[in-house]
């Protein structure tokens, strides 16, 4: 079928590829419409009132998805930084989603944030960092039921080197108890937390360092769902392009680079190839570039090519199409990033490493998105939260369910309009340094050849 990659192939050029030689070959001038099980969006937008925007600022930094009242559906934070309130969080009503304020305060929280029951009363709480304004690291608790009133306050840290961008709830020393790691590039460091016992009262954490950097790109990005890349049985650290496990007694941590070009990403892992290690996806962050895929071939971390991408902040292993295969989206921002021009991703996986390379939507920048089962009717969908493009705004893409598939549907398009664009793209296909100009022809000829699949 045109559009599904073997693991042979290079997934992400794999569509590409065999469509053009196809063409090449046939000479023909018609394109078969792959048939496509691809999910179908419902587009929600505070635009068209299904929603409220955040508040009046247009640097909504921060997206936190988790059930804050307890109801079984997803429920979302939002943070931005220039106006008030700072945080505020949505519930769904049926039809929309109501607002409500976490935090009223102005407050200049980084993209990143976490959430966990931090006192231990049942409800999670959430955790925000301070971008480089500053150097806090606050955690919120959560009032529920009683959500009439802000959230009380607490810090985790208030001392040592500015921003923090990301941050992780897990059990990553295997002793039982939920850690809090941060990264705090003020500081080059991963900061490692035991939750005390105590957190109304404890006054800010006690850090540990477990890992420093000195030189080069920022680290930023953490899964955000942590996995056992050894399976030893243990959850490790990933981000940062690369992953830490503990060894030892002493609360040491050993640093294990996947790949030195990747540290200024974001990150999501999960079993993209059934069995073995978990795959790790790191997608340019903050910046432009290939994504990529890991996988573990019992010696090294093989890489594969997803596609050049603008600001891909956006970063998510899930199976989005209930197909029982785990599937990937990556979105662009829009300002900075690929403006008008913005796409979310989604590569749909067959559990063994072929995946087929979607846009599930075009034209809005996404910054931080995140899934989640946001009307509550048992599928994933997606929190389009930009963070300067368009804003202030929020979108939300209700999951329909995949696309029948139709095998006496097809389509014409002229060769001629596209073949230069192919031609292009097979000669810029070299690995290395690719020059901004160049990726961003790529991304545009190779996410043009998806649109015409569509
Ligand atoms: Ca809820
Ligand atoms: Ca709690
Ligand atoms: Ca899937
Ligand atoms: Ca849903």
């Amino acid at each position: 079928m045109f559009g599904k990659s073997s693991r042979r192939d290079k997934p992400g050029y794999a569509r590409l590829d065999v469509r053009t030689f196809a063409v090449v070959l046939a000479g023909a001038a018609v394109f078969c419409t792959p048939a496509s099980g691809a999910v179908t969006w419902i587009h929600k937008s505070s635009t068209t009132g299904d929603l409220p925007a955040p508040n009046a600022g247009s640097q909504q930094t921060c997206c936190v998805v988790f059930d804050i009242d307890k109801d079984g559906v997803d429920d979302f934070v939002v943070g931005e930084r220039t106006k008030t309130p700072s945080v505020v969080w949505y519930k769904y009503n049926g039809t929309g989603w109501n607002k409500y304020v976490i935090d009223d305060t102005p407050l200049k929280p980084e993209a990143g944030g976490d959430a966990y029951d931090i006192d231990k009363d049942g409800d999670m709480d959430l955790v925000l960092g301070q971008d480089a304004s500053g150097n806090a690291v606050w955690w919120w608790e959560n009032p529920c039921p009683d959500f009439g009133k802000p959230w009380t306050r607490r810090l985790i840290k208030d001392s040592g080197g500015r921003k923090h961008h990301d941050q992780s709830f897990g059990d990553y020393d295997g002793d039982g108890k939920v850690e809090f790691v941060t990264w705090n590039q003020g500081d080059k460091k991963l900061l490692f937390y035991n939750i005390p016992g105590d957190p109304k009262t404890a006054g800010p954490w006690m850090p540990s360092p477990i890992y420093q950097w000195s030189s080069g790109r920022e680290r930023e990005g953490f899964p955000s769902i942590p996995v056992d890349i050894d399976l030893d049985g243990r959850l490790d650290i990933v981000g940062g392009g690369r992953w830490f496990n503990k060894y030892g007694d002493g609360g040491k941590f050993r640093e294990h680079p996947i790949d030195e070009e990747m540290t200024f990403t974001q990150c999501a892992a999960g079993q993209l190839v059934k069995g073995g290690r978990p795959e790790v996806v790191f997608s340019p962050g903050d910046m432009d570039g290939d994504a990529k895929w890991y996988q573990w071939d019992g010696e090294k971390w093989v890489a594969h090519t997803l596609r050049p991408v603008l600001h891909g902040h956006t970063c998510e292993i899930r199976d989005v199409d209930q197909d029982g295969n785990l599937d990937i989206m990556i979105g662009e921002m829009g300002d900075p990033g690929a403006g008008d021009e913005a796409n979310i991703y989604i590569w749909y996986g067959d559990g063994a490493g072929g995946f087929e390379e979607t846009i599930a939507w075009h034209g809005q920048g996404i910054h931080e998105g995140k899934f989640g089962d946001f009307d509550g009717d048992g599928d994933l969908d997606i929190l389009l939260k930009p963070y300067h493009h368009n804003a202030p705004r929020l979108d939300i893409l209700l999951n329909a369910g995949p696309r029948k598939v139709s095998l006496d549907r097809w389509q014409r398009y002229h060769i001629g309009a596209i073949m230069p664009d192919i031609c292009a793209a097979i000669q810029t296909r070299r690995k290395g340094a690719i020059a901004r100009s160049c990726l961003r022809q790529r991304r545009a000829l190779s996410a043009k050849a998806i649109r015409l699949a569509g």
